[in-house]
């Protein structure tokens, strides 16, 4: 199995590590979304960094042994992922405020309270808000951060705000929310809340990987095929077989049309009285188990 790193540093580059289990295998890399391979691929001498949002594809290699499954993963910056979304305000006109130019603006009803809601459209991992206000600013407000656009929690509150000023909050630790609020108590100003510019960086949240596929078992059904079958995992689009012909070497993904969305799977096409050796995972939203369990079948003589 091959493992790739991202570090978790919100900076202009990450440091991306990547490892294999198996023992003297070499590892190859590539960053152009192609598949890697010793004939077209970068050989991997230790940590490197990418500066932009990059797709890695890994696999181990070890002479006389099968190749390893690609591994795979997006390494993402943090944008203004607010830029050119939905919003809505308590009045006015609350698309200015997000849609990325600087000389338009958000202006409310002059009264208070007043809000203005940015929607993500998906759940993103949040790690900086900022609010570039024009003179007519709040002067008491709170940033609140919702998933369903109904129950809020605070997660900034300023009070006391100059006009005008730019917050610009760095969060210590990462949320995840599809709605932002900028809730509006009392005004710096006789006028409204003014935003040129409501700015939310962060990146698409992880979907949690599926559970490992349980109870797999081997029919041995001839000479040259072997059946597996394992149980539903719930949720799961679908699974990967992987073979090998010894329980420690390399395990090959052996379903080569894409997932499958049985939970069985007859393997044909082996050699006479041999031994294979099996594992199965499930992938949900592209993104796949541990494997399960290591299963054997031996074929049957000719
Ligand atoms: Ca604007």
């Amino acid at each position: 199995m091959i493992i790739i790193e991202p570090d978790d540093v919100n900076a202009t580059e990450k440091l991306v590590t990547i490892t294999s289990d198996t023992d003297g295998a070499e590892i190859w890399y590539t960053t152009d979304g192609t598949e890697p391979s010793p004939a077209d691929g970068i050989k991997y001498t230790g940590p490197f960094t990418v500066t932009c949002t990059t797709t890695i594809k890994a696999m181990a290699y070890k002479p006389g042994m099968n190749n390893s499954n690609v591994a795979s993963v997006l390494v993402q910056f943090n944008d203004n992922v607010a830029k050119g979304k939905t919003a809505t305000a308590s009045s006015g006109d609350a698309y200015a405020a997000i849609d990325g130019n600087s000389g338009s603006r958000w202006e409310s009803e002059h009264s208070d309270p007043q809000w203005i809601i940015v929607d993500l459209g998906a759940d993103y991992s949040i790690r900086k808000i900022r609010i570039v206000w024009e003179t007519a600013c709040a002067k008491d407000y709170t940033i609140d951060i919702s998933e369903d656009g109904d129950n809020w929690t605070t997660i900034i509150t300023k009070t006391d705000m100059p006009s005008p000023h730019t917050m610009d909050e760095t969060l210590k630790e990462q949320v995840t929310a599809r709605y932002v609020r900028m809730y509006g108590t009392k005004r710096a100003t006789g006028w409204g809340y003014s935003i040129f510019e409501f700015e939310i960086y962060g990146t698409l949240a992880d979907s949690p990987s599926p559970l490992s596929p349980t109870a797999l078992a081997v029919t041995v059904t001839s000479s040259d095929a072997i059946t597996l079958s394992w149980d539903d995992v719930k949720g799961a689009d679908g699974y990967n077989v992987y073979q090998s012909v010894s329980p420690d070497g390399i395990f090959t993904k052996i379903n080569e049309g894409g997932l499958i969305t049985e939970t069985s799977f007859t393997v044909t096409g082996l050699e006479p009285d041999t031994d294979y050796y099996y594992r199965v995972t499930a992938v949900k939203d592209r993104k796949e188990s541990e494997y399960s369990e290591t299963v054997h079948g031996r074929t049957l003589l000719e």
